[in-house]
C-alpha cells in the first residue's frame, strides 16, 4: 500500500500506547499498529487505538467554527466570542460565566498548558471539570495524607507479589491513575511469578475472571470492607510500618476502626467475615503488595474514605513508597523542587448547596443548581472544553433541559453532540494527526518512569488554529486584554523561569531568567518551547547545562522517537510529602469525622436494587460511538441484572425494562447474567445519542439510552463533592414486548 510511517502516542486513554501510523500522500492515516519499539507499551494496542485513523477522518468531525449553527471563519468566530462574552460579564459579572472541562482535555497538550490560563482569565468561581465525576476523592485523600492532591501512588505492577484491586476493570478500561499498557498482561505476569491478584467488584468482570480471587462487594461499601481490613491488621498485630515512613495519627486510626469488625461489616458488604480476615492476613504476609482502588471506589457516596483507606493499607503494610508496593512516579516534566502549600478544601463554597471547593473547582453535581437557581452569581454562560456533560454528568438530562436557558454557550469540541448542540459558538480543534502530543497529565502516573513526545503527524492546514491556540485566544478574550497568544506564552515561560531561578534545589538556582530564555529553541512552536523548558527543569532534565546528558525536547523527539524508559519507580516520599507537619497524616480529622456516616450506614435499610456502571472496551465515555468499527459485539447499551432478580421480577433475556430512579426513567433491554451480584443492576454510560440537532450520524443510528438521566446529582461523596454514580437506588418494571 505504501505511504510513510509516523509514530505517536495514542491520545485516547491513560495507557499511553505507542502507535505506528501509516500515512498516505493526502495526509490520511491508512493503518495503525502498536509501536513495538515503545519501551512502555512494546507493541500493545487495543481496538480503539487500532481505529484512530477512522476517528481522525470521521466525516462528522467539524472542520470549522459554527456561530449559531452557521459555518463562519475563525476571525468571525473569535469576534463573536469576544462580543458575547463581554456582554454577559458586563451584565452579570464574572461568576456568571461557568466553565466545564472534560476528560479529553486531560489527554491533550492544550488542556494542561492553557486550561488554567483560561480559568484564571475568566475569573469565575464556577469552575467544573470531569474530575468531580471521576477521581476527586483520590485527590482529596492524597491531599490530606501527603499534602499534595497530585501525589497519587500507583501500584508497582511489574514488581509486586500481591495486588488487591478494588473498583477497577483495566481489561476494559486499560487502566486509570496507573498508566500500564497491556495491564492484563502485567496482571498475568504477577500470577506467573507466583504472586496473587484479588479483585473486589460487584461484577465478575473480565479482570476479576483473570484474578486468583474475586470478591463480590455491595456497591458503595468498600470503605466498610477496608475499615475491617485495617481493623484486622491492628487486632492481629499485622501492621508493619517501617521507620522510613514518618507519620502522625496511628493511634487515632487504631481507635477509629475498633467498631468495624469483620463480623459487623460482613452483612453490609456481602463479604464473609472469615474472607475479610484472610484477605488482611494475605496482604500482610506478602513480601511486596499493593492496594489499588479506582473509579468504583471513587464514584460512590464514601469515595474519599475508600480512597484514603486504600493508601492507609499501603502504609500499614509497609508497602508505600517501596518497590513492588504503591509508589510515586517521577514525571520527566515535573520539577521536584517546586514548593507547594499544604492541601486544603473548602476555600469557598458553591452558592446554592454550599458544597466545598476542591482543587479550585466545584462539584459538577451542582452545576445544574447553579444554572437554575436565580440570584446574584447565577450562571448565565457556559464554556465547555472537551466535555459532554449532558451524557456524562450526574442527572445530565437536567443539564440538557437547562442549557437552552443560558445567554451563551461556547464549546471547544470537534463534534456537534448532545451538549454542543446547545452551543452558540463551536470552536473545533484539529484532527489528532495534526496535533502534537505529550501526555502532561498521565505521564505522572506511569508504572515506570517514561516520557514520549509526538510531533504532529501531518501539518495543520493554513489558517486553522491548533487547540493550544484556540484556548490561548479564548483566555486573552476572556481577560479582555489586547494580549496575543504569544504574549501569554511569554508570560508563562518567564514566570516559570523566574520561579525556577529563585527555588532552592533547582538546577538553575541563582541564574538569569533572560539568559535561560534564549536557550529555548528558536523557531519551535510556543508549545514545544514550553515543553522543552519543563523537560529541562525536570528531574531527568538537562537543567540548562547542569547535566549535558539530560533530557531536552529535541533529544526526546529526535533520539527517542519511540519514547524513553527512565527506569523503574524509585522511592521518593521525601520529594513528595508537603503536609504542614512534614509527616504522613494517616488519620486526618475530616476523614475521621466522616466515619460517623460509615457507622450509621451499618444499620441503614438497604434498597432492593441499586444501579452501577459498566465501561466498555470499544468505547470511551460518550464520544467513540461514532466510529463504525467499534460498534457491535459487547458494545451495546443493555441492562445487566442477576438471574435471581430477573426471575423474581419476571424479566427474561431480551425483555424491555423500565429503570426508574428519583430523577427519571429510561428503557433498556435486559440481559440477565450471574456476573452481577444479586441486588445490583448495571448500565454503561455515554449512550443516549437520539437527541435532535447533533451530527454524529453513526452514533445516532444506534443511540442507546442516557444512564445519566437516572443517576442523581444529589448523591455525592460530601468530602470531595464527587458524583456517586454507583449505588443509585432504582426499581425495574418489565414492559410489554414490542409486537
Ligand atoms: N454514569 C456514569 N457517568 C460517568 C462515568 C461513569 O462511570 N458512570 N464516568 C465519568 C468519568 S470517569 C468521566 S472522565 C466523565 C467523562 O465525561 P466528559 O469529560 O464530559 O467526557 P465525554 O462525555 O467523553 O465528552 C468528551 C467530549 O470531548 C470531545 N473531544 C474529543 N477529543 C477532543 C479534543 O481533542 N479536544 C476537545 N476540545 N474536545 C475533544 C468529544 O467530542 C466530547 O464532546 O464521565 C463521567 N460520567
Ligand atoms: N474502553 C474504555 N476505556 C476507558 C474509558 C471508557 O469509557 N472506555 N474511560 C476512561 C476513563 S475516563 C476512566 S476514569 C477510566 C476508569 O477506569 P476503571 O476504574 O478501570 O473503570 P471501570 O472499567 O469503569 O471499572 C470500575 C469497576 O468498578 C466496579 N464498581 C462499581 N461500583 C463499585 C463499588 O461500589 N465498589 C467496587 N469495588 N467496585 C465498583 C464496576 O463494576 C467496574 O468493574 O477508564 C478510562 N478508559
Ligand atoms: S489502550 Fe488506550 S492508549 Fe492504548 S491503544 Fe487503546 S485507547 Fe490507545
Ligand atoms: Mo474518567
Amino acid at each position: 500500500m505504501g505511504g510513510r510511517v509516523a509514530y505517536r502516542t495514542c491520545p485516547l486513554c491513560e495507557a499511553l500506547c505507542g502507535l505506528e501510523l501509516t500515512v498516505d500522500g493526502a495526509g490520511a492515516v491508512t493503518s495503525v499498529r502498536g509501536d513495538r519499539d515503545d519501551p512502555l507499551s512494546a507493541g500493545f494496542l487495543c481496538p480503539k487505538g487500532a481505529t484512530l485513523g477512522r476517528l481522525d477522518s470521521d466525516p462528522d468531525r467539524l472542520d470549522g467554527p459554527l456561530v449559531r449553527g452557521v459555518p463562519v471563519g475563525w476571525d468571525e468566530a473569535f469576534e463573536a466570542v469576544r462580543d458575547e462574552l463581554a456582554g454577559v460579564i458586563a451584565r452579570y459579572g464574572r461568576d456568571a460565566v461557568a466553565i466545564y472541562v472534560g476528560n479529553p482535555t486531560a489527554h491533550s497538550v492544550a488542556g494542561p498548558l492553557y486550561g488554567s490560563a483560561l480559568i484564571k482569565a475568566l475569573g469565575t468561581r464556577n469552575v467544573y471539570t470531569a474530575s468531580t465525576a471521576d477521581q476527586m476523592p483520590k485527590h482529596v485523600s492524597c491531599g490530606h495524607l501527603f499534602g499534595d492532591p497530585l501525589a497519587i501512588p500507583v501500584p508497582d505492577l511489574d514488581r509486586t507479589d500481591h495486588l488487591l484491586m478494588l473498583g477497577a476493570n483495566p481489561l476494559e478500561s486499560n487502566g486509570s491513575l496507573c498508566s500500564a499498557p497491556d495491564f492484563g498482561g502485567r496482571l498475568k505476569a504477577i500470577r506467573a511469578r507466583g504472586g496473587r491478584v484479588v479483585v473486589v467488584d460487584p461484577r465478575r468482570t473480565r479482570t476479576a475472571a483473570l484474578a486468583d480471587e474475586h470478591l463480590f462487594v455491595r456497591p458503595g461499601t468498600d470503605a466498610h470492607l477496608l475499615m475491617a481490613l485495617v481493623h484486622t491488621l491492628f487486632a492481629e498485630e499485622l501492621t508493619a510500618v517501617p521507620d522510613r515512613l514518618p507519620l502522625n495519627g496511628l493511634d487515632e486510626l487504631r481507635a477509629l476502626v475498633v467498631g468495624f469488625t469483620p463480623e459487623r461489616v460482613a452483612p453490609v458488604t456481602g463479604v464473609p467475615a472469615e474472607v475479610i480476615r484472610r484477605t488482611a492476613r494475605e496482604l500482610a504476609a506478602a513480601e511486596r503488595a499493593a492496594v489499588y482502588g479506582r473509579i468504583g471506589t471513587c464514584t460512590q457516596e464514601f469515595g474519599t474514605l475508600a480512597s484514603w483507606l486504600v493508601d492507609v493499607l499501603n502504609v500499614l503494610t509497609g508497602n508505600l513508597d517501596s518497590p513492588g508496593g504503591a509508589m510515586f512516579p517521577r514525571a520527566a516534566h515535573m520539577p521536584v523542587y517546586r514548593r507547594r502549600r499544604p492541601f486544603t478544601t473548602g476555600r469557598w463554597r458553591s452558592r446554592v448547596r454550599g458544597l466545598p471547593e476542591a482543587m479550585g473547582e466545584l462539584p459538577v453535581a451542582t452545576l445544574a443548581d447553579e444554572i437554575e437557581t436565580p440570584g446574584e452569581g447565577q450562571i448565565r454562560a457556559l464554556v465547555t472544553v472537551g466535555g459532554n456533560p449532558v451524557l456524562s454528568a450526574p442527572d445530565g438530562a437536567r443539564l440538557d433541559r437547562l442549557l437552552p436557558s443560558l445567554d451563551l454557550v461556547i464549546s471547544v469540541d470537534p463534534y456537534l453532540n448532545e451538549t454542543t448542540r446547545h452551543a452558540h459558538v463551536v470552536l473545533p480543534p484539529p484532527r489528532p494527526a495534526q496535533t502534537p502530543h505529550y501526555d502532561l497529565a498521565l505521564l505522572a502516573f506511569t508504572v515506570r518512569d517514561y516520557a514520549r513526545y509526538s510531533p504532529p503527524v501531518v501539518p495543520l492546514p493554513d489558517g486553522r488554529p491548533a487547540e493550544t491556540e484556540i484556548l490561548a485566544r479564548l483566555a486573552t478574550l476572556a481577560a479582555g486584554t489586547d494580549a496575543t497568544p504569544a504574549d501569554l506564552d511569554e508570560l508563562v515561560i518567564m514566570s516559570t523561569l523566574g520561579k525556577a531561578v529563585a527555588a532552592l534545589g533547582s538546577p538553575v538556582h541563582g541564574r538569569n531568567p533572560a539568559e535561560l530564555r534564549k536557550v529555548l529553541a528558536d523557531g519551535a512552536s510556543p508549545t514545544e518551547q514550553r515543553l522543552d523548558m519543563m523537560l529541562r527543569l525536570g528531574p531527568y532534565g538537562e537543567g540548562f547545562g547542569a547535566d549535558p546528558n539530560g533530557l531536552t525536547l529535541a533529544r526526546l523527539r529526535d533520539e527517542h522517537p519511540h519514547g524513553v524508559d527512565l527506569g523503574p519507580l524509585k522511592p521518593r516520599l521525601d520529594e513528595v510529602l508537603c503536609t504542614a507537619s512534614g509527616r504522613i497524616e494517616l488519620c486526618p480529622p475530616a476523614f475521621a469525622a466522616d466515619t460517623d456516616r460509615l457507622a450509621a450506614a451499618l444499620d441503614a435499610p438497604r434498597p432492593d436494587l441499586v444501579l452501577i456502571g459498566r465501561r466498555q472496551l470499544r468505547s470511551n465515555n460518550s464520544w467513540l460511538h461514532n466510529v463504525p468499527e467499534l460498534l457491535g459485539g459487547s458494545n451495546t447499551c443493555t441492562l445487566h441484572l442477576n438471574p435471581a432478580d430477573a426471575q423474581r421480577l419476571g424479566i427474561t433475556e431480551g425483555a424491555r425494562v423500565r429503570v426508574t430512579s428519583r430523577t427519571g426513567d429510561v428503557e433498556a433491554v435486559a440481559s440477565p447474567t450471574d456476573t452481577v451480584m444479586p441486588g445490583v443492576v448495571s448500565l454503561p454510560h455515554g449512550w443516549g445519542h437520539d437527541l435532535p440537532g447533533t451530527r454524529t450520524r453513526v452514533a445516532t443510528a444506534r443511540p442507546g439510552v442516557n444512564v445519566n438521566a437516572i443517576t442523581d446529582d444529589q448523591l455525592i461523596d460530601p468530602l470531595s463533592g464527587n458524583a456517586a454514580f454507583n449505588g443509585v437506588p432504582v426499581t425495574l418494571t418489565p414492559l410489554p414486548s414490542p409486537l
